[in-house]
């Protein structure tokens, strides 16, 4: 009888809501009953009709090119005649992933469009200019399997800024020059123009990913959207004419191993309202003293909330209540899920947890395994930085009602927030409904975080058969020192150092360094070379500032041997220092002899990553295998420290210090960047 009244009533939803006038009873009966998007206001929902459109038609630009299983999004919807059909299934739409779609196929190529534009949105009710990649914010999701390759036509649809688009994660083997970075592997994409990203999947590389911009501060206002790689379940064998051939294989799908239904994508990030190049410009000012600026909000998949009466008063926003509320996450309640959460944030690191459900993490960035975890009720995960990805297995609680709503709450870590911002709620939730029909939001109330049912990721080792591919001592050692000075010749402006060196994109000549000889770059390009040969490289980072950063690698994973931060001094190592390895590996039994076969650290708690947080005063030893050719940045993914030059070069086999890599970019006058 109820289901009935409230199928009724979403079959009609836009004329519901055009009728102005309702008796009482029958308001009170629409809060109850009502999705929670019904309560949008009418233009919302009418706003979302192109929306939908364009979903559609992008639907089929995203798939027309390939032999990929046509399943467009249109087709996703169950009963297309049921208005509230089509919405929720947007707000799904952002989240769900088709593991179905890639993981049983054999590899292909997808050639893709992503045009980039800018326009006014509200992400959560604050009106700004955001990016959008085929209209949408977050850009479309990409989708596909190991060893697929994408051939990806980005245009810059905007009128006066340069763009780029670096994959953040993926090896990019033999593909330096699609790694994205302006100024080291290619120059900006100037407006109206389209660049060509044309590169190959490892075989064995799979995982969460995503693709975000390299140019500027354009990442900070929405120019990024989810990766993801499905791992193969599949197994070759020869066909009677001797081919090789992929066959489906159910028990090696990550979904049999986990067991898991469906999966979801979380973008998770902070979310500034004033423009990034205004907040960038006012960090990089002698006035902000180095205080980072804190961001005023928070987003998931692109939609977040915001209390138009918090707004600073010295900082007008325009902003409309309840516009774009948090979506809900729609969960069946029965089964399990796998979430791939990602921090797409500029500067805050998060903690997600949820208020009746189990999680257990499964990997870390780029779907690199960690040690089996106990089935003990964990409700929380973190802290993720900036750049940082974990995939977690979301799973009903024995006991508790399981049908009953659920709450999933963002937590930013306040502790790099020198500053206030009275504006911003850095603890907020989200419903979790088990059914569309569920929306009594109130019954559920958040609950305190709770240490004992918290797992600290960044104390969470690899599986050990990642950690059994680690060398027990790499062949080179290099040793550099980051901090954030404001330095008088500098305007007292803050800049993220290495060494001596601040970076900025190379200009002098105005190539991408890929395209010249070392000898000939820039003195902004502080560099750690390692040869012509494939070596194992030590990499020690002593991070001398009073605030941590999430360092990433680019092109490269690293196993993190050691992380330290200090109580008093600097808490800086060096491993060529008799006394600094003994003052903090006092077991070290041989530490005069250079040559010996081991070195000091835990390799039993290693864990491989593509981004680290690095602790303030303290130091963090990154080994990785340089084997992947090309000049690949290393930087602070914390946006107001990457615009300030922290960042350096890593030069990966290149022959010496007079040939350049890709000598073609910069072949020709018309290459130039225009920096
Ligand atoms: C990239 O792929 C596209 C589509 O196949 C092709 O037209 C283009 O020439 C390729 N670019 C490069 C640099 O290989
Ligand atoms: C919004 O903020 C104002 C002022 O702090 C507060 O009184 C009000 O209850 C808040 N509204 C909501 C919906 O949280
Ligand atoms: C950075 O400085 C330290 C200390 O002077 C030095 O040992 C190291 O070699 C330098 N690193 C690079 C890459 O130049
Ligand atoms: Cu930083």
């Amino acid at each position: 009888m109820e289901g009935k009244e409230i199928r009724q009533r979403h079959v009609s939803v836009p004329l519901d809501i055009a009728e102005p006038e309702r008796d009482e009873t029958q308001r009170t009966n629409k809060r109850r009953f009502a999705l929670p998007f019904l309560l949008l206001p009418r233009s919302v929902l009418l706003s979302l009709l192109p929306f939908l459109a364009i979903l559609g038609l992008f639907a089929r630009l995203f798939f027309t090119s390939t032999e990929l299983l046509l399943l467009p999004v249109a087709r996703r919807h169950p009963e297309p005649s049921e208005a509230w059909l089509d919405i929720d299934n947007r707000i799904q739409q952002n989240g769900l992933l088709h593991p179905e779609e890639h993981a049983y196929r054999a590899a292909t190529t997808q050639t893709l469009d992503l045009r980039v534009a800018t326009e006014q949105r509200r992400p959560d009710g604050v009106l700004k200019k955001v990016f959008l990649i085929n209209d949408l914010f977050p850009g479309p999701t990409i989708e596909a399997r190991s060893g697929d390759t994408f051939n990806i036509l980005v245009h810059n649809d905007v009128k006066d800024e340069e763009i780029s688009m670096h994959w953040h994660g993926l090896e990019m083997r033999d593909a330096n020059s699609m790694d994205g970075s302006i100024g080291v592997t290619q120059c900006g994409i100037p407006p109206g123009q389209s660049f060509w990203y044309n590169f190959t999947i490892s075989p064995d590389q799979s995982g969460t990913f995503w693709y975000h911009a390299h140019s500027s501060v354009q990442r900070v206002d929405g120019l990024y959207g989810g990766l993801i790689v499905h791992k193969p379940a599949t197994t070759l064998s020869l066909d009677r004419f001797g081919r090789t051939k992929e066959q489906r294989n159910d028990a090696l799908a990550d979904r049999s191993k986990y067991n898991y239904g469906e999966e979801l994508l979380l973008l998770i990030g902070d979310w500034y309202h004033r423009p990034a190049r205004d907040v960038a410009s006012w960090y990089l000012w002698w006035g902000s003293m180095g205080f980072e600026p804190v961001p005023d909000s928070i987003l998931v998949n692109g939609a977040g909330r915001f209390n138009c009466s918090m707004a600073m008063p010295g900082r007008p926003v325009d902003c409309i209540g309840d516009a774009n509320d948090m979506p809900p996450m729609v969960l069946n309640g029965k089964g399990s899920y796998r979430l791939r959460i990602v921090n797409t944030g500029s500067l805050a690191g998060i903690t997600v947890s949820f208020a009746k459900e189990a999680l257990k993490v499964i990997t870390l960035d780029g779907g690199i395994p960690v040690e089996t975890q106990s089935d003990e009720h964990k409700s929380s995960a973190g802290i993720l930085f900036p750049g940082q990805r974990m995939d977690v297995i979301l799973r009903p609680v024995k006991g508790e009602n399981s049908m009953e709503p659920s709450l999933v709450t963002v937590e930013l870590d306040e502790s790099d927030f020198k500053i206030g911002n009275p504006s911003l709620q850095p603890r907020q939730s989200f419903p979790v409904l088990k059914s569309p029909k569920h929306v009594d939001r109130t019954s559920v109330v958040t609950t305190d975080s709770d240490n004992d049912r918290h797992i600290n990721i960044e104390k969470v080792p690899s599986a050990s058969s990642v950690r059994a591919m680690i060398p027990p001592k790499a062949q080179q050692t290099h040793l550099v020192y980051t901090k954030v000075e404001k330095l008088s010749r500098l305007a007292n402006i803050p800049h993220g150092f290495f060494n001596r060196t601040t970076w900025k994109a190379q200009s002098d000549p105005p190539y991408p360094l890929a395209g010249l000889a070392r000898k000939q770059w820039d003195n902004h390009q502080l560099t750690v070379a390692t040869g012509p040969e494939p070596v194992w490289v030590d990499l020690v980072v002593n991070n001398l500032d009073e605030g941590a950063h999430p360092f990433h690698l680019h092109g490269h994973n690293f196993y993190i041997l050691a992380l330290h931060e200090s109580t008093y001094g600097w808490g800086s190592y060096n491993p060529w220092d008799e006394k600094s390895r003994l003052a903090f590996f006092p077991t070290d039994n041989n530490p005069k002899d250079n040559n010996h076969n081991a070195d000091p650290y835990d390799l039993s708690q290693a864990v491989l990553r593509d981004t680290v947080q690095i602790p303030r005063r303290g130091y963090a030893v990154l080994r990785f295998r340089a084997d992947n050719a090309g000049v690949w940045l290393f930087h602070c993914h914390v946006m107001w420290h990457l615009a300030g030059g922290m960042a350096m070069i890593v030069d990966v086999m290149s022959a010496d210090d007079s040939t350049a890599h890709q000598p073609w970019l910069s072949a020709t006058e018309e290459l130039k960047c225009s920096v």
